[in-house]
């Protein structure tokens, strides 16, 4: 029976276009954790930010819950509507709206997918540098909400590097017109930034001014073996040392096997424990012998084994393709996900603690590692073991999260690195935030959300 609010609300905004539909409240009440069983009273789709407005400012008279919904590709439940509340999704606000060639930005609606926004900037040789394996579902407002990283952070930074202006209608139903493309601004607060990473719940993301830039003249993709973990970052300070680095990511013998199964081609005859691919400025003779020189000393000091150089676009794709095919091959294991950050420097002891821990707490679960580990980014994913229940499954992985959290606070890390607090590591809140902080927090969400309906329930 469809709920009276949803029909005050259609009667409110006769051209809305809400949905009761099971399969739509079933899409659009999940992300990608699959943990919560989805159940939204319904689906509203505004076709602008006239309608956003509105739909917030009957949230409010109605203490109606609202979830923000973009592509809910995230992994931490954070656009997950398991409590009756009214989904807004940003699906119908798709397109771009302007080009400004001076100021090299892009003017986008939230609902827009990165993809589409990276070929929009293509169109005037320019790119949108922020790239990641969802790029072609998630949406760019949900990637201003959760500051969305990815696998190109090491060379431009996460998505709020990005960020020139912002359009958002706050919890209370307010537009803001947040910078508005100003590359300098000293006029106090950046709302903008307190916007950026909120995951939605300060306030809906209705346009975004996104900044745009060259495109290296030309790239190299390399596929490395290397033989031991200890080596990992040795030949990353290489790279960093000798080659003008575009990505530089891991993943382990597991991951290769998931991704292998999954058509993934393998160049390597022998599995190695771990594989780093990376991407770097290759756009003359000096650059292409200085990737050279790397190499043979990598392999000169014993930190690699073996190695392949693209020599194609397609034969780069083939090579991304080992990497960014991690999570969905794993994804039919329901995995239990951790996605944690130490600085860059802490990373080998770091790695070597938990090692340690995760052979003593998973002695029989089978744990993928990989991840950006040249920004000190490591993503372990615990798989279940195909005969056990899930809620047995994630106690037993949330109890050595306990245990994790204690490693990441002796290395000063962050339990959440680019995936988000949501609902998934909202337990751990507190192991990366100060009580000051925190209280700070909930002081700034009651300031731009007074009735509590951005999101309750996620991040605080
Ligand atoms: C990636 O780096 C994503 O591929 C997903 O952040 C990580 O599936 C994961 O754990
Ligand atoms: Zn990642």
């Amino acid at each position: 029976m469809t709920d009276p609010r949803v029909t005050e609300l259609a009667g409110l905004l006769p051209g809305l276009k809400l949905s009761i539909d099971a399969g739509d409240l079933e899409h659009h009440g999940r992300d990608w954790t699959r943990r919560w069983t989805p159940a939204p009273m319904a689906v509203a789709f505004p076709a602008d930010i006239a309608e956003v407005q509105a739909i917030v400012r009957w949230a409010n008279g109605a203490s109606v819950a609202i979830v923000p919904s973009g592509g809910r590709t995230g992994l931490s439940g954070g656009a997950v509507a398991a409590r009756g509340e009214l989904v807004v999704s940003l699906d119908r606000m798709n397109r771009v709206l302007g080009f400004d060639p001076i100021d090299r930005t892009l003017t986008v609606q939230p609902g827009i997918a990165l993809e589409a926004v990276q070929n929009a900037a293509r169109e005037h040789s320019l790119i949108y540098p922020v790239d990641f394996a969802a790029r072609g579902s998630c949406q760019i407002g949900g990637n201003i909400a959760t500051n969305a990283g990815g696998i190109r952070v090491i060379r431009y930074g996460n998505t709020r590097q990005w960020v020139a202006g912002l359009k958002v209608v706050t919890g209370h139903g307010e537009l803001l017109d947040l910078n508005r493309g100003l590359v300098k601004n000293a006029s106090g607060y950046d709302l903008r930034h307190l916007v950026i990473g909120s995951e939605g719940t300060l306030g809906i993301v209705v346009e975004a001014t996104l900044w745009l830039t060259s495109p290296p003249l030309q790239t190299q993709v390399m596929l490395l073996a290397v033989p031991a973990m200890d080596a990992l970052m040795k030949v990353f300070a290489e790279a960093r040392h000798r080659l003008r680095l575009e990505a530089f990511e891991f993943f382990t013998d597991r991951a290769l096997a998931h991704v292998k199964a999954h058509g993934g081609q393998d160049p390597f005859d022998t599995v190695h424990p771990f594989y780093v691919v990376t991407e770097f400025d290759a756009a003359d003779e000096a650059a292409k012998d200085a990737a050279m020189a790397f190499f043979e000393l990598c392999v000169g000091e014993g930190w690699v084994v073996d190695g392949v150089i693209a020599s194609s676009d397609a034969q780069a794709s083939s090579l991304w393709r080992l990497r960014e095919g991690i999570t969905e091959s794993l994804a039919r294991h329901r995995p239990y996900k951790n996605d944690v950050s130490v600085r860059i420097a802490a990373v080998p002891a770091f790695m070597d603690d938990m090692q340690r821990l995760l052979a003593v707490e998973y002695p029989d679960f089978e744990v993928v590692w990989f991840g950006h580990i040249g920004d000190g980014n490591l993503h372990i994913n615990v798989l279940k073991p195909a005969g056990l229940d899930n809620d047995a499954f994630v106690a037993q992985c949330e109890h050595v999260t306990s245990m994790l959290v204690e490693t990441l606070r002796r290395h000063e890390g962050s339990i959440s690195a680019e995936h988000g607090i949501g609902l998934v590591k909202k337990p751990w809140l507190s192991s990366v935030r100060s009580p000051g902080e925190i209280a700070l927090m909930r002081g700034i969400k009651a300031v731009w959300d007074p009735n509590g309906v951005m999101n309750p329930g996620k991040l605080l």
